[in-house]
């Protein structure tokens, strides 16, 4: 069976292709840009919606950053997959929260100082900083009292939160109000998988 994965790092992709360095299986990297080649009709064949990242697994083919990490770290990487019914729910829990909570004020962000350069609304910054402070302040104490979100040791709960917050990277956003999150964050970022991840197209 063949493993493929499809994106660039520097994009959304990063967040599956950390995923399948912790993983550690055989797969196959195609270096889809999400310009021009995730709109060809080969990629739109694997991912219709023409965005990356895209999995095909054998006779799986899965969109969604956060469905393919549940999905590889489920089948291929038990210690980072929870194992009980409720440790499982608490990991879609974070999942989702991350890509509902925390990345569409990042994108706001993200638009303005990448893509609006010349004509930056400082506004829909301020505006989007201010509102994901609230989602923040609930991670941060979260973190209070534990080093991963499920407890003692990195999951994939850690992979699919900490990787949606490397926008906050790319961004300079100002966590030095959440020293918790900073720390978990380091512990995260350390890993050898997100490293190698990172140094692929
Ligand atoms: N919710 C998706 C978002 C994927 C996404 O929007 N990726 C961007 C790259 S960062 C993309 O492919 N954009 C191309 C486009 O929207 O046309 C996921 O997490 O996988």
């Amino acid at each position: 069976m063949t493993t493929t994965i499809y994106g660039v790092s520097g994009s959304r992709a990063i967040r599956s292709l950390w995923a399948i360095e912790e993983v550690g299986i055989e797969y196959t990297h195609v270096a889809t840009h999400f310009f021009n080649d995730s709109k060809t009709d080969e990629y739109l064949a694997v991912n219709p919606n023409g965005r990356i990242p895209a999995l095909v697994d054998g006779d799986l083919t899965l969109f969604e950053s956060m469905a393919i990490n549940l999905y590889l770290t489920k089948k291929y990487a038990p210690t980072l997959y929870p194992s009980s019914d409720g440790e499982q729910a608490k990991a879609i829990q974070w999942s989702v929260w991350a890509i509902s909570e925390i990345e569409p004020q990042q994108m706001q962000i993200v638009i303005q100082k990448f893509f609006n350069r010349d004509n930056i609304d400082q506004s829909v910054i301020d505006s989007a900083t201010e509102i994901v402070q609230r989602p923040l302040a609930v991670l941060n104490e979260h973190l209070a009292d534990r080093d991963y979100l499920l407890g003692d040791s990195f999951s994939v709960a850690d992979l699919n939160v900490a990787g949606v917050m490397l926008l906050m990277q790319m961004i300079d956003f100002d966590l030095s109000a959440y020293p918790n999150i900073q720390n978990w964050t380091g512990r995260c970022y350390e890993r050898d998988a997100l490293k190698r991840a990172q140094a692929l197209d």
